[in-house]
């Protein structure tokens, strides 16, 4: 595993508060919300951005979707609404390079993003 801010979190190197977890997945919350809610979905499995996935990494990407679909469900603020976003790189606002899903949700979203 790289050693990203991320992975520290994921080895409990560093405090985060976390919401879910499984075998594949963490979840815990943006030490900068931007939103009421706002939850970082990370593989624990490190890869940088999205252009370093590979066409067997669908599985992967298809867990942080899915990991944050059902916790919107559990939270009870599925059917409100809510954003998901993975940024890349720079002009993506990419700024921790290990793979995150942001769920953002809680407010009303504005369209087109800033
Ligand atoms: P991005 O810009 O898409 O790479 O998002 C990185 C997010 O990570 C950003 O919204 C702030 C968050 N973040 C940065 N450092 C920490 C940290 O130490 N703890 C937590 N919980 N979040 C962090």
């Amino acid at each position: 595993m790289s050693d990203t801010l991320f992975a520290k979190i994921i080895r409990r190197e560093i405090p985060a508060a976390i919401v879910y977890e499984d075998d594949d997945v963490l979840a815990f919350r943006d030490i900068q919300p931007q939103a009421p809610v706002h939850v970082l979905f990370v593989p624990k499995r490190a890869v940088p951005t999205l252009n370093d996935l590979g066409p067997a990494d669908g599985g992967l990407v298809g867990q942080l979707v899915l990991a944050a679909a059902a916790y919107a469900k559990r939270e009870g603020f599925a059917e409100a609404g809510y954003r998901t976003v993975i940024n890349c790189n720079g002009d993506g606002g990419q700024s921790v390079f290990h793979i995150h899903l942001h769920l953002l949700a809680g407010r009303q979203m504005g369209w087109p993003p800033g």
